[in-house]
């Protein structure tokens, strides 16, 4: 079967290759691939930014359709659509397993990273963490959601950014726009989106931003943002893949604000220890989401709430398409059609 593989060059570089398609075991269940988004934690797998895994399958934006299941699986049956997520597996049994934290698994597996994830005709799932799909979502717009969207919907409760309040979006890609959409759709908040390209700026205005900001002709960034909230943002996510934007979200908020990271440049980010303390700023990392988390995001989608915007890509495309990740060029999500080689 076809997939798109890390090549053993690790340099950011995917080849799409011939590969086995993997046998189910127990607990497991074998899914026929519709769509797969392209992540840039994808990108950062390619490039090696967290350990080399040369031939490793990528993907961990995958939507299918169950096909086989193992022994001793309940959850989930063939003809299933169902999520194959960053989260792929977690212990189940650790201190973050059972308190609702369970990305933070010290021993979690991670689809497209740690074992083979999506980007293939077929993929295995753990079948008690994949996540069903919601009647009424689009199986494209279904997979921007497996991470993107689980991700941005996260962050922001994370934000706890509340009604009427000001939330800045630094990054206006893949993660950024669905950010936008959430906060503004869902969690009802003003919203700022910052971005260093204007095609970008302009989806984010089309899907809900109230302002838009372009960080490479505002001299003052966070001044302007100050100048806009009266004060500074109640929050800020932080999907950009440099450390400007996170410390521009630093000098963005109010007193009492937090700053959610999100993005991840393999950069270290300034902060004004002054700052952090005198104005009680939070400063937190937020990684996927639950289970759950990608339920209820799953649902916002089902419910039209928000609109993941995607473009279908052939697999073969895929080299071009994370080359066009590199370089910024790509607006809204590219989703790699599988369905279309079925
Ligand atoms: O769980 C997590 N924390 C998680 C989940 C998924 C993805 C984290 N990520 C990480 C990715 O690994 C990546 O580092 O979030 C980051 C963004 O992923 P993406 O949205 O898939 O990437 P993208 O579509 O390339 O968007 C990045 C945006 O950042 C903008 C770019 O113009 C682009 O629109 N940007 C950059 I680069 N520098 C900027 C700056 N200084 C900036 N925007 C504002 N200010
Ligand atoms: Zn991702």
């Amino acid at each position: 079967m076809k997939a798109v593989v890390v090549p053993e060059h690790v340099d950011g570089s995917v080849v799409v290759t011939d590969v086995l398609v993997p046998e189910v075991g127990h607990g497991q269940a074998l899914v026929k691939l519709e769509y797969s988004g392209v992540c840039h934690t994808d990108l950062h797998v390619a490039a090696g930014d967290f350990g080399k895994v040369p031939g490793r399958v990528l993907g961990h934006e995958g939507i299918g359709i169950v096909t086989e299941v193992g022994e001793g699986v309940e959850s989930l049956k063939p003809g299933d659509r169902v999520s194959i997520a960053w989260f792929f597996q977690g212990c189940g049994h650790c201190e973050y397993c059972t308190s609702g934290r369970e990305t933070l698994c010290r021993t979690v597996k991670n689809a497209g990273y740690t074992v083979d994830g999506a980007m293939s005709e077929y993929a295995l799932v753990t079948a008690d963490y994949a996540v069903k799909v919601p009647e009424g979502l689009d199986a494209a717009q279904a997979s921007s959601i497996t991470c993107a969207g689980v991700t941005t919907y996260k962050a922001t409760k994370e934000s706890q950014v509340r009604p009427g309040q000001w939330l800045v979006a630094y990054g206006a890609g893949g993660l950024g726009n669905l950010a936008v959409q959430y906060a503004k759709k869902v969690f009802g908040a003003k919203v700022i989106a910052v971005d260093i390209n204007d095609d970008k700026l302009k989806l984010a205005a089309e899907t809900g931003a109230d302002v838009t900001i372009n960080g490479r002709e505002v001299e003052d960034v966070p001044a302007k943002i100050r100048e806009v909230t009266g004060g500074g943002a109640q929050a800020a996510v932080v999907t950009a893949v440099s450390k400007v934007a996170f410390n521009q979200a630093v000098e963005s908020v109010r007193a009492g604000g937090s700053v959610v990271a999100v993005g991840l440049p393999p950069e270290k980010m300034e902060l004004s220890i002054a700052k952090i303390v005198l104005d009680g700023i939070r400063v937190l990392g937020s990684l996927v989401g639950t289970r759950q988390d990608l339920a209820e995001a799953f649902q916002f989608g089902a419910d039209g709430l928000v609109v993941p915007v995607v473009q279908l890509r052939k697999v073969d495309e895929a080299p071009q398409v994370f080359e066009e990740m590199g370089a910024g060029k790509i607006t809204g999500r590219m989703v790699l059609d599988f369905a279309s080689i079925w």
